[in-house]
């Protein structure tokens, strides 16, 4: 159990909590290390804008000081997303207790976030996209073993994470059979197959199916109410304006890898890198998807929130 003195939560979202209203987390990860400034800062905050039009509270969680932070101002949002490279920790489950006792400013990965989001009673915590398997985990020559914690944390953590599928930079089939392994639901809304993060196809079949938010809701319901204590992918596809085609996202991603081994990139230090190579790939148009896909997803998680407040 946390110690109470480490779990802050912002008055709105205590008071939200308290009366039963939906309540939507957010990470920070994605502001420090997940996109430049100030797209960063304006995804945050146009986030948080996307739960409220939902109808529901949002909470961006990050840690301070050693602290959780749930639910933070605008004047924090610009602090992490203009910190300067280097400054702020990216902490999940098994460098959380360094961050917090260095201290300062650390950003909060999806394993991280849904900690404190299940510490706080919230259900519902809505992404990017999820950490996974990496490419060459497993198989060729010098397998780095790099799997995401936030599928173990998604196998014991009972939140629901709505995203755009695993990142596309992952080995998205390795990463379905661990989730399936570790007994955590892969749910794709409104398709068959699943949505490959900046692309809305993959030519990979969608594990399990809800048609609507009304019907990921009831999987939701139903996975509490059996007493499963896993966590939940509710993958949500990139909106059709801003969706890269799939074959340009497995051409983009082979030449992204290509240049990181290239580099010697390893470690909690590749999602981010990868990420930004892509971006410059793609001149901006990664980077465009990826805003339009977080925004969509926290207004999908306010959705689900408040249908799941209302049953
Ligand atoms: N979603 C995004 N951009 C990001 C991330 C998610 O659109 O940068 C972050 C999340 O915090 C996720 C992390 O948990 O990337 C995965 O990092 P790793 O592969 O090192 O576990
Ligand atoms: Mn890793």
């Amino acid at each position: 159990m946390i110690a109470k003195d480490r779990l802050i939560l912002a008055p709105e979202v205590a008071d939200a909590l308290r009366s039963g209203q939906p309540v939507v987390a957010l990470e920070s990860t994605l502001i420090s290390h997940g996109l430049p400034y100030p797209q960063n800062v304006e995804v945050a905050t146009a986030s948080e804008q996307a739960i409220r039009a939902s109808g529901a509270v949002p909470a961006t969680v990050a840690m301070k000081d050693g602290r959780f932070l749930v639910g933070l101002a605008a004047a924090d949002l610009e602090a992490l997303g203009t910190a300067p490279k280097g400054s702020v920790r990216k902490v999940s489950r098994h460098s959380l207790a360094e961050g917090a006792a260095a201290g300062g400013w650390s950003a909060t990965t999806v394993s991280a976030t849904m900690i404190a989001a299940h510490a706080a009673g919230i259900r519902v915590f809505a992404t990017g996209g999820i950490g996974g398997v990496h490419r060459g985990a497993i198989d060729g020559a010098h397998p780095s073993f790099d799997i995401s914690a936030d599928l173990d944390e998604l196998a014991r953590t009972p939140v629901a994470v709505v995203c755009a599928g695993p990142k596309a930079i992952l080995d998205v089939p390795r990463t379905l059979e661990y989730l399936e392994t570790k007994g955590v639901p892969v749910v794709v809304l409104g398709q068959d197959e699943m949505p490959f993060f900046w692309a809305r196809r993959s030519m990979i079949k969608a594990p399990l199916q809800a048609a609507d938010i009304q019907a990921a809701a009831r999987i939701v319901e139903a996975q509490a109410a059996l007493g499963l204590d896993a966590g939940i992918v509710l993958c949500n596809p990139v909106p059709e304006a801003d969706a890269l085609p799939d074959d340009y996202v497995r051409a983009i991603v082979a030449q992204a890898l290509a240049d990181a081994e290239a580099a010697h990139i390893h470690g909690p230090a590749t999602t981010p890198w990868l990420l930004a190579r892509v971006a410059e790939i793609t001149e901006g148009r990664s980077i465009a998807a990826n805003i339009s896909l977080i925004v969509n997803n926290a207004r999908v998680g306010g959705l689900l929130a408040v249908e799941l407040a209302r049953r």
